[in-house]
């Protein structure tokens, strides 16, 4: 088997920073240490040495909103593997039949031939019956073990509380992790009405029917149904003081909550949609919306305190002209945004290079904590012997101004347009094939990359219930000689 040593660079992890020299055997890291030797060597010198990014949050072809996303498996894998992530997590969507086992096999025959790196799925939860309750158990022996909840998206994805709970209790007994895109949707409806009949009808009004009390409630509501179910919880694109707010209470409580800001969430916000022409504003309509600096703030916040733990994108790209199917009503503009080739390079510019992230906690929250949270670790999210060979060698001089011109994804636009970032991989290593290296431009092998089957959770990785009202059956001593008179 060849032999391939990484030279000369300083490994980064999660949780240390040294000089070393990593040797890689077939598709796995076989050494780290110094002078190692190998049949082909690859140039770290004067760079770090981490682990592959992990975007836990993608949306490629995702039927959506009367449209396809325009990603596809190959341009974004690609895509990806250009910034430094070397491994993707899409949301399954069931079909026109809700089946949860056909929906995951249509991902497997849409992605299969297509993914230049490795790619695992969570499974969206849209509705409660009998064969969703039995399907569940079989996304859990296909390898996904996360099941997603949209609480907006009325009248389309949108779930109940009831069914919500339901399935919650379900993951619990699965030994699988619930997730939420937490939004009252009932209000959200309500709102979208109000400002489109008072004539706001540009994408303006999209970030008007969406403010941040309704995720916040949504994340409170998601958590307190989790608890009272004994599971743990992830909260996806976190985007608001509020919901991270009831995340770090929950935390606090003792229970196991999770966060996910979006690199968009953390470096753009709401002047996007105000005062700006109907492309530019319309391009940036995701949800939630992005918010104001005040918002920004408490997510870096949460980055450095630990109480949010991973940073996704949920990639979800839409041409302009499929935006402008919204062109005289914002509510029917496909939501979505891009980030997928982008979040390393500005989370480091906007994280690292400004003090407010070591770059062991940017691995952490681009790689390892994903890794941890989603079951894969430490085959995925870390560099140590034994784990697949998911390296980046991430050259903190290569700057780089993002453009449409320069970018990989199919999209004709890029919502990071005129950011300058102070870092780029100079190499990204997928189980030891180089798919990218900077300055030669290679596309890497469609189909090469290959599904990742994320294993359900042990027990003590569950939730335990704290909620005494539903688990210690409770009843008043009725003392028939002390019942007052009249009762
Ligand atoms: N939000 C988006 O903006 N796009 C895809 C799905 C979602 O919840
Ligand atoms: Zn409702
Ligand atoms: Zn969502
Ligand atoms: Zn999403």
């Amino acid at each position: 088997m060849t032999t391939k040593v990484i030279k000369g660079g300083t490994v980064c992890t999660a949780d240390r920073t040294w000089k070393a020299d990593v040797l890689i055997e077939g598709e796995i890291i076989k050494q780290i240490g110094e002078d190692l030797v190998g049949d082909e060597y690859i140039d770290a010198e004067g760079a770090y040495v981490i682990p592959g990014g992990i975007d836990p949050h993608t949306h490629l072809e995702m039927p959506f909103m009367g449209t396809t996303a325009a990603e596809t498996f190959e341009s974004g894998t690609w895509a990806a593997a250009t910034g430094g992530t070397t491994m993707i997590v899409d949301f399954c969507l069931p079909g026109a039949d809700g089946s949860i086992k056909n929906a995951i096999n249509e991902w497997h025959r849409k992605s299969a031939p297509q993914i230049c790196s490795d790619i695992g799925y969570h499974m969206a939860v849209t509705g409660w019956d009998e064969n969703v309750f039995n399907e569940m158990k079989d996304a859990v022996d296909m390898g996904v073990n996360s099941f997603k909840h949209f609480m907006a998206y009325k009248g389309a994805l949108m779930i109940e509380d009831d069914e919500m709970f339901a399935s919650f209790k379900r993951c619990a007994e699965l030994g699988a992790l619930p997730m939420v895109h937490a939004e009252n949707g009932d209000l959200v409806a309500e709102l979208q009405e109000k400002y489109f009949s008072e004539g706001i009808t540009g994408p303006e009004g999209h970030a008007y029917s969406r403010p941040p009390e309704l995720e916040g409630e949504a994340a409170n509501r998601a958590i307190t149904i989790a608890d009272a179910a004994g599971v743990p919880l992830y909260i996806v694109h976190v985007s608001c003081e509020q919901a991270h707010e009831a995340i770090r209470r929950a935390r606090q409580k003792g229970m196991r909550v999770y966060g996910e800001p979006l690199i968009q969430f953390l470096t753009l916000d709401e002047t996007e949609y105000f005062n700006k022409d109907w492309d530019h504003a319309a391009r940036r309509v995701m949800s939630p919306p992005f918010r104001s600096k005040d918002h920004q703030d408490s997510l870096w916040a949460g980055l450095q305190a630990g109480s949010l733990q991973v940073v996704a994108t949920d990639h979800a790209a839409f041409t302009t002209d499929q935006k402008r199917a919204g062109r005289d009503d914002f509510r029917i503009i496909p939501n979505g945004s891009n980030g997928l080739e982008e979040r390393l390079a500005v989370l480091w510019t906007e994280g690292v290079e400004t003090g407010r992230l070591t770059p062991n906690e940017f691995v952490a929250a681009t790689s390892t904590n994903v890794a941890k949270i989603l079951n894969i670790y430490p085959k995925k999210g870390a560099i140590v012997e034994g784990a697949d060979a998911d390296i980046v060698v991430w050259d903190p001089k290569i700057t780089k101004t993002i453009s449409p011109a320069n970018h990989h994804s199919v999209l004709d636009y890029n919502v990071f347009e005129g950011f300058n970032v102070k870092a780029q991989a100079r190499y990204t290593l997928s189980r030891g094939d180089v798919i990218w290296a900077w300055g030669q431009n290679s596309q890497p092998q469609p189909g090469r990359g290959r599904f990742v089957p994320r294993p359900a959770f042990s027990s003590a990785q569950k939730a335990l219930s704290q909620w005494k009202a539903l688990n210690t059956p409770r009843k008043i001593e009725r003392d028939p000689q002390n019942i007052p008179a009249g009762i």
